[in-house]
């Protein structure tokens, strides 16, 4: 196969940026399609890199002419889209969540195993961050010993109105329950939320900041400080304290400058800026597994596993209780 032909799905800013990455920053693909449910979106996206335009989703995802298929539309729409990838045959890459609710995220997980093939990868892009993939490298090496507990901070400059702890839980918190399971190597068994005051800038009756517990089957603890409108800037750091170290990713270290009398580094504005090599290095990991009729990365399952960890941590942080995981039988 020369290029790979893509059909992106949804371009919205996520969307856009992947057909930005796919033309200029990614080797051995172009975007074939783009469609949209705003179709003027569409074409204004689609003439900037010579795609053709197809208004509805599943016409684009069965076209003849796309070999693979990145889904930027919104969540709801992602069940029907990547089932309809599966029944095609095409490797597809979806953004988070993989579906809306858990039953119809393990029937992805068991509609992809009927195939024989691993076609779906989820878009947890933070496995691809060099900072995750290092700390990552050093557990399984075991060069600071086992792994007890992980600290991590994930707070946004601002978010908009309908940005409710709910939402927040299963668009946020949803990469520290990924990255739990990337770097431990272990599922997440139970979520309990605190909530302490809120800040003035959280809408009524939401929770912002909140720390999310999760606990692991092994035992093991993680916490999450989840604060989405801090006014300052994108911090994602995450320390794993093991039995003969720690180890600390996410400290904004890239330029520290010292000018007039001061000194200091600079914070990402935000997650694009943050993780613009992960988003890439995603993408490129993607193309080279579709071109050969695969994907690579985290896959249904680990989609499946955060869309049911998400569901806890929303029931959690609506009645104040410990709320346990139970994921279904992994075909
Ligand atoms: C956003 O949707 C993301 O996926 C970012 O990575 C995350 O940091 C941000 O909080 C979400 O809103």
């Amino acid at each position: 196969m020369s290029e790979l032909r893509v059909a992106v799905i949804g371009v919205g800013a996520m969307g856009a940026f992947h057909v930005d990455s796919l033309a200029h920053r990614v080797r051995g693909a172009r975007v074939a399609v783009v469609a949209d449910a705003d179709a003027d979106r569409a074409a204004g996206v689609a003439a900037g890199v010579g795609a053709r335009v197809e208004t509805d989703p599943i016409a684009a995802i069965t076209a003849d002419d796309v070999d693979a298929v990145v889904l930027a539309s919104p969540g709801a729409a992602h069940e029907k889209q990547v089932l309809a990838c599966l029944e095609a045959g095409r490797p597809v890459l979806c953004e988070k969540p993989l579906t809306m609710d858990e039953p119809s995220a393990l029937a992805v997980v068991r509609a992809e195993a009927a195939t024989g093939r691993r076609l779906v990868q989820v878009g947890f892009m933070r496995r691809f961050d060099r900072e995750y993939a290092a700390l990552r490298a050093l557990v399984e090496s075991g060069g600071i010993g086992d792994p007890l507990m992980l600290h991590c901070v994930h707070r946004n400059p601002a978010v908009p109105e309908h940005f409710t702890s709910v939402f927040a839980m299963a668009d946020s918190v949803v990469h520290e329950v990924d990255c739990t399971r990337f770097l431990l190597g272990e599922e997440i068994t139970a979520v309990t939320v605190l909530t302490p005051r809120a800040s003035s800038a959280s809408p009524a009756g939401n929770a912002d900041p909140m720390l999310v517990l999760f606990e692991t089957a092994s035992g093991r603890l993680v916490d999450v400080e989840s604060f989405v409108r801090t006014g300052v800037g994108y911090e994602v750091r995450t320390e794993l304290v093991a039995e003969r170290g720690q180890a600390t990713i996410g400290l904004d270290q890239n330029l520290v400058l010292r000018s007039a009398g001061r000194w200091g580094g600079s914070l990402a504005p935000d997650f694009v800026v943050r993780f613009g090599q992960a988003y890439d290095t995603q993408m490129q990991a993607f193309v080279d597994a579709a071109a050969r009729g695969t994907v690579a990365g985290p896959g249904a399952w680990d989609g499946y596993a955060a869309v049911a960890v998400c569901a806890a941590g929303v029931q959690a942080v609506t009645t104040g209780r410990r709320v346990e995981v139970r994921l279904g039988e992994r075909p």
